[in-house]
Formats: C-alpha cells, sequence, structure tokens
C-alpha cells in the first residue's frame, strides 16, 4: 500500500473512533435510538466521502512542522492531531449541507446532495446545523485542557463568520429573479472566493497544525495568510472552471452556476472579452433555468477561449506563487515545504 493511501486509511479510522464518541454524548443524554441513528447517518453521509485535502492537510503540515513522520507520533498525539482534521471536515460537511440547499444542486461527490435523500428535506437544515456543532463537543473533549484551546475556538469561529460573509455574497450578487451582469466585477468575485472558500480550506488547516505546534505568534500566522489566501482564491478560481467545464464523473457533482447566476470567474472573464451580440446572448441566456439557455451560454465561453484564458492564468498564479514561497522566512520555525505541499495538491487539479 502507498504511504499516502495509508496515511489515509489511518486518518478514516480516527473517523470511525470520533462517531463512536458523539454517540457516545447522545447515549449519555439517553437520546431515543431514532435520534442516535439518523444523527450517525448524517455524519457518515456527509463528513467522509471526499478528497479529505483540507483534514489531511493538517495532518501533514503538522508533521513538516515538528520534522517528524507519521510513525514517530503516539497514538494519543496522532489522534490529536487528526480530530483538529476531522473538524475541519466537519465545517466543510456543514457548509455543503447548507449550500447545496441555497444553489438547488443535485449531486455531491457522486450522490445525491442530502437534502434530496429520501425522507430528509428541510431537517437537513438542523443536520448542517449539528455537523458544526460536533466540532465543539470534539475540540472541548479533547483540547480544553491545552493552553492553545481558546485559540482554536476563536480560529474556527473567526474562520466561520467569514466563510458565512463569503456565502453571503455569493448569494447576494446571484439574485434569483434579476440577471443583472453589470452586479459582477473580478473584484467583486475575488472577495466572494477569498472569504467563502480560501480562509476555511488554507488557511485554517495550516493555523490549527500552528497552533497544536506551539506557533502562535501573529507575525507567523500572517506571513502563511498571506500566501495561502491567495492559493485558495486560486483554488476556488479552478472550482468556479470545473463548474462549466468539468464532468460530473469528475468533479462529483453537476454544475449549477451558470443556472444559479453566479458571479463566477468563467462569467467574468467572459465579460471582458466579449462584443455587443455576445453580450445580448449573455443577457439573455445567462441565470436561466432551462438546459438551452445553459448550453448557449456554454457554448458562448468556448467560442470566447475561455479554456485558453484559464491556462495562462493557472499558470501565472502558481509561477507568482512560487516566488512568493521563496521569499517565506523559515527562521521562526515555520517551513516553506507546508505551502508547496499545498500548491502540490491544488496544482492542474481535475476534481
Ligand atoms: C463553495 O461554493 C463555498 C462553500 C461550500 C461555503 C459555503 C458556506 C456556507 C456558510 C454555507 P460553491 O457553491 O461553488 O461550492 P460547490 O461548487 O462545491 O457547490
Ligand atoms: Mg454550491
Ligand atoms: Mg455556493
Ligand atoms: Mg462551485
Amino acid at each position: 500500500m502507498s504511504s499516502k493511501l495509508a496515511a489515509r486509511e489511518k486518518f478514516i479510522g480516527v473517523f470511525d473512533q470520533m462517531v463512536e464518541e458523539l454517540k457516545e454524548i447522545l447515549i449519555s443524554y439517553k437520546m431515543p435510538q431514532t435520534a442516535i441513528d439518523w444523527f450517525v447517518k448524517n455524519l457518515d453521509y456527509n463528513t467522509p466521502g471526499g478528497k479529505l485535502n483540507r483534514g489531511l492537510s493538517v495532518v501533514d503540515t503538522y508533521l513538516i512542522l515538528n520534522n517528524k513522520t507519521i510513525e514517530d507520533l503516539s497514538d494519543a498525539e496522532y489522534k490529536k492531531v487528526a480530530i483538529l482534521g476531522w473538524a475541519i471536515e466537519l465545517l466543510q460537511a456543514y457548509f455543503l449541507v447548507a449550500d447545496d440547499m441555497m444553489d438547488q444542486s443535485k449531486t455531491r461527490r457522486g450522490h445525491p446532495c442530502w437534502y434530496l435523500v429520501e425522507g430528509v428535506n428541510n431537517i437537513a437544515i438542523n443536520d448542517s446545523f449539528m455537523l458544526e456543532g460536533a466540532i465543539y463537543i470534539l475540540l472541548k473533549k479533547h483540547f480544553r485542557n491545552d493552553s492553545y484551546y481558546v485559540d482554536l475556538l476563536d480560529l474556527f469561529h473567526e474562520v466561520t463568520f467569514q466563510t458565512e460573509l463569503g456565502q453571503l455574497l455569493d448569494l447576494v450578487t446571484a439574485d434569483e429573479n434579476i440577471v443583472d451582469l453589470d452586479k459582477f466585477s473580478l473584484e467583486k468575485h475575488s472577495f466572494i472566493v477569498i472569504f467563502k472558500t480560501a480562509y476555511y480550506s488554507f488557511y485554517l488547516p495550516v493555523a490549527l497544525a500552528m497552533f497544536m505546534s506551539g506557533i502562535n505568534d501573529e507575525k507567523d500566522l500572517k506571513q502563511v495568510r498571506d500566501i495561502l489566501i491567495p492559493l485558495g482564491e486560486y483554488f476556488q478560481i479552478q472550482d468556479d472552471y470545473l463548474d462549466c467545464f468539468g464532468t460530473p464523473e469528475q468533479i462529483g457533482k453537476i454544475g449549477t452556476d451558470i443556472k444559479d447566476n453566479k458571479c463566477s470567474w468563467v462569467v467574468n472573464q467572459a465579460l471582458l472579452k466579449v462584443n455587443k451580440e455576445q453580450r445580448q446572448l449573455l443577457d439573455n441566456n445567462y441565470g436561466k433555468k432551462d438546459d438551452e439557455s445553459e448550453a448557449r451560454v456554454k457554448k458562448l465561453f468556448n467560442e470566447l477561449g475561455i479554456q485558453k484564458t484559464y491556462e495562462e492564468y493557472e499558470e501565472s498564479i502558481v509561477a507568482k506563487l512560487r516566488e512568493q514561497i521563496e521569499q517565506v522566512d523559515e527562521s521562526r520555525g515555520l517551513k516553506k515545504e507546508v505551502l508547496t505541499a499545498f500548491l502540490g495538491k491544488v496544482y492542474k487539479r481535475s476534481k
């Protein structure tokens, strides 16, 4: 078995323990079995099953920062860092269950979205809250005696609020009924994606591993933030690109951005290139719920050469990020490798 696969399996092993621990809490409240079963099903359906990049990154970052291999960690130390990883995966699950309802998505990770599963519907709203609640149950159980417990709580709360702000801007810029492409701009896009994705997906895993490693100086945190936030912006631009140009088999979800009138990177690039007739076509078809309008928009994106624009963007942002990483000051315990590892996972991803 490759070491990557083994690391993933070890990580998933902690998920099973974590579900048992959460179940114990419900049992201690004497919750009826139906509620326990429902909660476990919610956890199982929505938490693992993705790429687990965010969660595994907490472990990887911790190992790099402490010059250790996975075998060097005691079972207790491994479990703690893995719990932090799963806490991000729970945060992600919480966001995705809710996001799929807001975006009226159909599939996620190759399966129906949770709210579309038989018998779930709006209970998914409460389920998303419970996935978030589980984070704090676990943090309390495993970290309350650590000096950095408050830092962890503070960070989760701050990053959650930032993500919700990004989601707010994403939603209010994508009015369901009035399509006004003049409301879009790359500047607004940048704001949306940094807040809705970059903080929780990129800064959060590294900051958590830093806190657990005893690195908590704002100077160090800022140094990683200054690179991870643009890296997260690039990651969400990939997500926007794949929403339109990826296949559902590849990305495990059916793109919704065109029908949802989203201020995506793709439409913003198109707006910079269109002539008068093409703009008219966009005005008439973007944000419409039918397949024909969506297909017309996609055809226009192809004619405008958005794929090539994306490839050029990717090369230029990656070159810039590599340069920025080169300049990182390693004298205070931080390591460039933490950042190159992230860049390596993201570069040219197709899912
Ligand atoms: C990704 O947007 C952003 C999130 C999943 C954050 C949601 C935040 C909440 C507070 C609910 P997206 O809609 O492009 O993601 P996807 O393409 O995976 O649906
Ligand atoms: Mg979505
Ligand atoms: Mg969304
Ligand atoms: Mg998307």
